[in-house]
């Protein structure tokens, strides 16, 4: 374990304007299913196929949040945070096209005004991965059609709400919804095949890029930007294969998503790489990404070692699995001042106006002992992340913000139930919500009451 030394974040080391919130999905928490006109996503159809989801569970009750939403806004709201972070399920607002569901909207209004008489600033993403079915059965991501949906269904959200709703976030890890939706196909709609998640990728990103001048026009005052989840990328030795492989590898990673929305299209050494899978790229397509946005949301979890592994994969390289080192349940790396490298290296490399940590969290085997759930070893990864935090900000990156992966426990995915990550308990034969000692911390931390110095170590 490193950076044991330097915990001790407390609240007034931070800007007094800080954004301070905690995170969570329409699919992982909603649930409701088929409630006032919500067709099916493409989580829906994949969670229901065999295999697929470890727990063979799906995200159709969840926390059932689309019942419980006041209940979990008031638990927001004790924390102390000012901001919250939520999705859109685009499936409550549109299947194919057409006529926006006046009453998908409607839950959505209801959910803001809740967060505004609390005294939170609504923080929505327009997609976190739930694509309603009907236009994946059109070619989905893949199909150049989707982008100018999307910019459809950004109107129709943003002309709702953007009377009360100043910050927007397009999408959540554009990474994701490509590489795990259509490369390694572990996630929903569970293809298998690298060009179609290049092309994938450069329609989401399109998509951004086209939606940004929507909600500008529908939001005086709007605030625009992206959630990336980005990773620091290390050689597994001083070799100049392993070099090599590394620099590969941050490139579908990182630089993939990072040069094109800061205006330098996609990475000539990624391109050259996996040249038969190169996308179509239309005249005009760079300049829509390359659309000026107001801050860059960072969802940060790991570090990745990597090491070159000719034959392998379409980039010849390989993940490294590092030994002895500190993980989460997860298996994810342990790595604070990971965090702290992206950020500075965000700020140096690409200069966005502001930089937000939209999401970080950890994934632990939270056991119930008399009705509380002492997660010591997330309270430790919550404070020597806000430590670093806090040590970057000092050194002069512009830091506004930073958002606690996650508000609950939940839908985790291809995992199911079996993976959580809130800073609340959820029982979800109950439904009934229990605040971790992580989320007292947090509490704590935020109400600048906080015993925050020694917070258990892991
Ligand atoms: O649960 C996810 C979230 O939906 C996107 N970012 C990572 C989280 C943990 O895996």
């Amino acid at each position: 374990m490193t950076d044991i030394e330097h915990i001790d974040p407390e609240r007034g080391d931070f800007p007094v304007a800080f954004t301070w919130g905690t995170s969570t999905s329409s699919y992982q928490i909603e649930g409701a299913r088929h409630e006032d006109g919500r067709v099916d996503s493409i989580w829906d159809t994949f969670s229901a196929r065999p295999g697929r989801i470890r727990d063979g569970s799906s995200g159709a009750v969840a926390c059932d949040h689309y019942h419980r939403w006041p209940e979990d806004l008031d638990i927001a709201r004790s924390l102390g945070t000012n901001a919250y972070r939520f999705s859109i399920a685009w499936p409550r607002i549109f299947g194919d096209g057409g006529t926006p569901n006046g009453r998908g909207l409607d839950f959505y209004d209801r959910l803001v005004d809740g967060m505004l008489e609390r005294g939170l600033q609504p923080w929505p993403t327009l997609y976190h991965w739930d694509l309603p079915q009907a236009l994946q059965d059109r070619g989905g991501w893949m199909a150049r059609e989707t982008v100018h949906l999307f910019a459809d269904y950004a109107d129709a959200v943003t002309r709702r709400l953007g009377d009360r709703v100043a910050q927007w976030i397009t999408h959540n890890e554009p990474w994701c919804t490509a590489m795990h939706g259509h490369m390694d196909g572990m996630h929903a709609p569970g293809i298998r095949d690298v060009a179609s998640a290049l092309q994938a990728s450069h329609h989401v990103l399109l998509s951004h890029g086209l939606a940004v001048p929507v909600i500008r026009a529908n939001v005086p005052g709007a605030r625009v930007g992206a959630a990336l989840s980005l990773h620091p990328v290390r050689p597994a030795s001083a070799s100049r294969e392993d070099a090599a492989a590394a620099h590969r590898h941050d490139g579908l990673r990182n630089r993939w998503f990072l040069d094109p929305l800061f205006g330098k299209g996609y990475p000539r050494d990624v391109l050259e790489a996996l040249r038969d899978a190169a996308p179509r790229i239309e005249a005009g397509d760079f300049d829509a990404i390359a659309a000026q946005t107001d801050f860059t949301g960072l969802n940060y979890y790991f570090p990745e070692t990597i090491a070159a592994a000719p034959g392998e994969g379409p980039l010849h390289a390989r993940v490294v699995h590092r030994e002895g080192v500190e993980r989460t349940a997860f298996g994810w790396e342990v790595a604070p001042d990971g965090m702290a490298q992206l950020l500075r290296r965000i700020h140096a490399e690409y200069g966005p106006r502001a930089i937000y940590v939209t999401e970080n969290g950890s994934c632990y085997d939270d056991a119930m002992e008399n009705g509380q759930v002492h997660d010591a070893q997330r309270t430790s990864y919550l404070a020597r992340h806000l430590a670093a935090l806090r040590d970057t900000i000092a050194q002069g990156v512009p830091v506004a913000g930073y958002f606690a992966w996650s508000l609950l426990d939940n839908f985790e995915w291809a995992e199911g139930y079996t993976r959580r990550f809130g800073l609340t308990h959820v029982d979800f034969a109950t439904q009934r919500r229990i605040l971790k000692d992580s989320g007292k911390w947090y509490r704590a931390f935020l109400h600048g009451s906080a015993a925050v110095s020694n917070p258990p170590q892991p």
